[in-house]
């Protein structure tokens, strides 16, 4: 029988996405291989009904992130808020979709205002109320950077969670200092020979932060929610200055396609663009290892910000600079699986 077209767009493909993945469903993996998420007791901290794009890297960072802590902590959570994308998608007032303790102040002090909240718990006699504070790369890296790097300084005990999509998002996707090289953005030239965000500039918080010698910072990728789970439960475990930078892609913001948000994430860590790694006082003491490394082209192609690397000369020449970056990281944070690595 032949299918009228509109029947036939009704009919979806059906996927069994149950096993293996690291979504709800993998309660079919034995006990010891699931996440958080698995398990029916999960706290569900940041709930449904929430305004964040569809494909949204840094939703889904957030929920397992938080569900993670809640559960690490036996629900002792405050989370506090920086301003941004994670503030305004779940609580436009008088709603909100966070089912834990969560205070948000203003922009850049959102670090200042979980060490008072964590010294607030102390002083009340509740040192099992432990608190996080959480933000965009832009209130990370920029505004809120102060409050942060004395938050660090001071070893107060918060864990400081960066969900990084490389840009203000919130507001209209400007450059951050987080933003990579020739990633176009609405505050970087759009034409002319080199469009884009310019090399040589920027920062690394989770550099940063190792420089700090807290006890804790760990970088982490929603491609691998079983890692990001597990550091935030190790640093749940850390009492002190603990850091956790996450990069979660943006379709808005990227130009990419909302259902690419975890295939960008995996190639990012397998380009060398993003390496995932955990240091402890002052010391890098491991890195998730690459089979095989992507060339930056496969994570770059899909994503609108830099088409342009795509249709020039010049833009080949600027294509050649991002990979001799990732090449570098390859090297510095020994990325590269050599035989005999678990
Ligand atoms: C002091 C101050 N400056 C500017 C703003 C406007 N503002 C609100 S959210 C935002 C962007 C947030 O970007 P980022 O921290 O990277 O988080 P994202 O939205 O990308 O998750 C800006 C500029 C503000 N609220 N307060
Ligand atoms: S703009 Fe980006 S970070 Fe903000 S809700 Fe949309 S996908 Fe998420």
């Amino acid at each position: 029988m032949n299918e009228h077209p509109k029947q036939m767009d009704a009919i979806q493909k059906l996927h069994f996405y149950q096993k293996g993945t690291f979504t709800v469903g993998n309660r079919l993996v034995s006990e010891d291989e699931r996440s958080v998420q698995a398990s029916i007791d999960r706290s569900n901290a940041l709930t449904c009904g929430h305004r964040a794009c569809q494909g949204c890297g840094e939703a889904l960072g957030a929920r397992f992130a938080i569900d993670a802590a809640m559960r690490a902590t036996g629900g002792n959570l405050i989370a506090v808020n920086a301003t941004g994308c994670l503030e305004v998608f779940t609580t436009p007032y008088p709603e909100t979709s966070w089912q834990t303790p969560w205070l948000h102040s203003l922009f850049g002090n959102a670090a200042a205002v979980a060490t008072g909240v964590a010294a607030a718990m102390r002083a009340k006699g509740r040192p099992e109320v432990r608190t996080i504070a959480q933000g965009g790369d832009g209130g990370t890296t920029d505004i809120g950077y102060g409050c942060l790097s004395g938050m660090f300084e001071r070893n107060d005990d918060v864990l400081y969670i960066c969900y990084d999509n490389e840009a203000y998002m919130n507001t209209g996707v400007q450059r951050s200092s987080a933003t990579p090289p020739a990633a176009r953005t609405a505050t970087t030239p759009a034409m002319g020979k080199e469009p884009g965000n310019v090399f040589g500039t920027g920062k690394s918080v989770p550099k940063i932060a190792i420089a700090h010698g807290i006890p804790y910072v760990a970088t982490a990728s929603v491609a691998d929610l079983h890692d990001l789970e597990r550091k935030v439960t190790k640093a749940m475990s850390i009492h002190g200055a603990r850091y956790l930078h996450i990069h979660v892609p943006c379709p808005l913001g990227w130009g990419s396609a909302s259902h690419d948000t975890i295939k960008l994430a995996r190639l990012a860590v397998e380009c060398g663009l993003f390496p995932v790694y955990e240091a402890e006082h002052g010391v890098v003491t491991n890195s998730r290892k690459i089979r095989r490394q992507v060339p930056v082209d496969a994570y770059l192609k899909p994503q609108r910000r830099f088409a342009h690397l795509f249709n020039s000369e010049e833009g080949k020449r600027r294509l050649g600079m991002v990979q001799a970056i990732a090449d570098r990281n390859i090297v510095e944070y020994k990325l590269l699986a050599q035989e005999g690595d678990a």
